[in-house]
């Protein structure tokens, strides 16, 4: 099977992380998102939507790093995507969550607006306007995650690491690069130790930070 993938996507590297625990030969091909490789010809004929990750396995390709990361549990009979009904019911909800709820105002909504060019808005009432919105949702969401879906639990489903951590791993944990200050939620932090303590965590994360510390520097809102 093969990944097309970037080392600083935050989509991409769930994927990476959870085939290298689970031990799943990926013939990883880099898409350069910073010389804009995803916008040409070759790569919109294999993702319309233009971006990483996509998987290929034979004639078969699935966008959609939620979806990669089931296919690729499904795929291996990893124990990290549950086959009773309730237990792949949670581990569905969890990743719904994160993909609708949490991501959406935290990464869309507070990070990569200030992180990323792209995202920043030209008027700068319009910018602060953003951050604003999307600060309060995303402390809210943060709440939620901290007492209701982590609580006491060691993991986003329960005692057991399933795909649902590894992707909330990596939105929560990009934080990091603009200088969050999680302090006011243990159980996030308690967890996101546990996951950065995953083998392929580090090896997975490199360049994520190494991209972080070369924006040591600038001045980011606080959350
Ligand atoms: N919903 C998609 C989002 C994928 C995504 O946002 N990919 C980014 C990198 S993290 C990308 O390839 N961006 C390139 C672009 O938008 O041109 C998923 O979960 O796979």
């Amino acid at each position: 099977m093969k990944l097309y993938y970037h080392p600083v996507s935050t989509t991409s590297r769930p994927v990476m992380m959870f085939a290298d625990d689970a031990k799943i030969p990926l013939d990883y091909q880099i898409v350069d998102l910073f010389s804009g490789e995803q916008y040409k010809d070759e790569f919109v004929a294999i993702n319309p939507c233009h971006m990483v990750p996509v998987l290929e396995d034979g004639d078969f390709r699935l966008t959609e790093s939620s979806a990669i990361l089931k296919y690729l549990a499904d795929v291996s009979g990893s124990p990290a995507y549950p086959k009773g009904l309730r237990e792949r019911a949670r581990v569905n909800e969890r990743m719904d969550w994160v993909n609708t709820q949490f991501s959406r105002d935290f990464t869309y909504g507070f990070v990569y607006p200030q992180l990323l060019p792209m995202f920043k808005r030209k008027d700068e009432a319009v910018q602060a306007a953003t951050l604003e919105w999307g600060r309060e949702r995303a402390r809210d969401w943060l709440r939620v995650l901290d007492g209701c879906v982590l609580g006491d639990r060691k993991f986003l489903c329960g005692d057991d690491l399933t795909i649902a951590d590894y992707f909330a791993a990596s939105f929560v944990a990009l934080g990091e690069t603009i200088r969050c200050d999680f302090s006011a939620y243990a159980n996030v932090r308690r967890w996101l130790e546990t996951m950065k303590s995953q083998p392929s965590w580090r090896k997975a994360n490199e360049a994520i930070d190494g991209f972080a510390a070369s924006v040591k520097d600038v001045q980011f809102a606080a959350l």
